[in-house]
């Protein structure tokens, strides 16, 4: 016999290594949740697995378990029995309990969801697996085709159209630029590489081009090396007029002079995810400044965890919108739905390319929708 102890995140994972490792006739001889107390380490699921190489058909755990060697058995005893002359006392054990007690709801959590799935068509099945492709969470997948089962439009739209509707329903789109009556003011922040610079040229180019307004270029980023040549370069090339202004003082009086432009933009210095200085920087230079759009930049293929977390620190200077960069270079766009939706803020653009200024979209539910679920295309 065979025996191999295995520690994973959940107990599904824990499981489906065993029968990779083991096989399909591997038996579980045990799953316990375990951490060391004050190590500050996240509990764990430990799971100790049999499989018999000899014996063809499944056999008991009871069986099983009596013939553990020696050192298995101990292991097992010692955890189960913790006396308190080896240092676990009844907080221990309280703890030991409430972490059984976890991995029963994990368990049963599992369970539920597997019943629920069961109990929905294949069509919707298969949906489901769809919404996992797109990367989206299981949760926020379930919870969407549980919505879907009770939508009134059920049977009037395709199914991946009703999920598609579910999943943006959150989300706001806001409207794109148009020609004023007054000058707008407009900024652009974000991470440094998010396109920024490059989104800030093709709307420069729209706003003098198509809205035939008269635009200003103004860099106010000092900390790119070479970031004002570039912006520079960009708006020679395309006949709009351009200054630099790197501290607020500056950057006033460079509007204040600027009676005749309809259209004012203003390129910031790039902040890293955890560079909080540069926020400051930004606040600083931004400061009284009556800006009428203020476009946050974000690259749609960062991860969830990297879009919350970018979101949540540009938050400070009260985006009035974000423009999603690098459409063109995501492979799904589950995660940036799911960092839209608890962002609450509305998207304005889709920058899809480095091609200037064609490569810019105005955001729109149902882009969104054949961007986020490419089989509502199809249909
Ligand atoms: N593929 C792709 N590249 C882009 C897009 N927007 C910007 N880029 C490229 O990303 C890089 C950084 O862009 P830039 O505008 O300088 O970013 P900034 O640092 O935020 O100002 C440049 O090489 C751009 O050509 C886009 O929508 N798609
Ligand atoms: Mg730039």
């Amino acid at each position: 016999m065979k025996i191999k102890k295995y520690i994973a995140s959940t107990i599904q994972e824990g499981k489906d290594r065993v029968i990779r490792e083991l096989g399909d006739d591997a038996i579980i001889l045990s799953t316990r949740t375990v951490n060391r107390p004050g190590s500050g380490e996240a509990a764990v699921i430990e799971i100790v697995a049999a499989i018999d190489e000899n014996a063809s058909p499944r056999e008991t755990v009871r069986e099983h378990s009596e013939n553990i060697p020696a050192t298995y058995e101990e292991e097992i005893s010692e955890a189960n029995n913790p006396t308190p002359s080896n240092g676990f006392d009844l907080n221990d054990r309280v703890f030991d309990e409430i972490l059984e007690l976890k991995s029963s709801i994990i368990e049963l959590t599992e369970y539920i969801k597997y019943k629920n799935l069961s109990s929905f068509s294949p069509e919707i099945r298969s949906l489901y697996k769809m919404l996992l492709d797109a990367d989206l969470s299981e949760n926020l997948s379930l919870n969407t085709i549980i919505r879907m089962n009770n939508s009134p439009k059920f049977k009037s739209i395709s199914p991946a159209r009703l999920a598609g509707e579910i999943l943006t329903e959150k989300i706001k789109f806001s409207d794109s630029l148009t020609k004023p009556n007054e000058q707008k003011i407009i900024c652009f922040f974000g991470p440094t590489g998010s396109g920024k610079t490059t989104t800030l040229v093709k709307l420069a180019i729209i706003a003098k081009l198509i809205l035939e307004g008269q635009a200003l270029i103004i860099c106010a980023d000092s900390v790119k090396i070479g970031g004002a040549d570039q912006l520079q370069a960009y708006s020679s090339i395309a006949g709009i007029p351009y200054r630099y202004a790197f501290t607020n003082e500056d950057l006033k009086d460079a509007i204040s002079k600027e009676h005749n432009a309809d259209f004012i933009f203003i390129d910031t210095p790039g902040a890293g995810q955890f560079n909080n200085s540069i926020i400051n920087e930004i606040e600083n230079l931004l400061s009284g400044i009556r800006l009428d759009h203020k476009y946050l930049t974000l690259q749609s293929n960062y991860s969830k965890s990297a879009l919350n977390s970018c979101i949540k620190m540009f938050k400070r200077l009260k985006p009035t919108s974000i423009i999603l960069s690098k459409t063109d270079e995501a492979i799904n766009y589950g995660e940036m739905t799911e960092a839209l939706i608890s962002g609450n803020i509305p998207i304005s653009y889709f920058s899809t390319g480095q091609n200037i200024p064609d490569d810019i979209e105005q955001a729109e539910q149902d882009r969104f929708i054949s961007m986020l679920l490419p089989d509502t295309n199809e249909e």
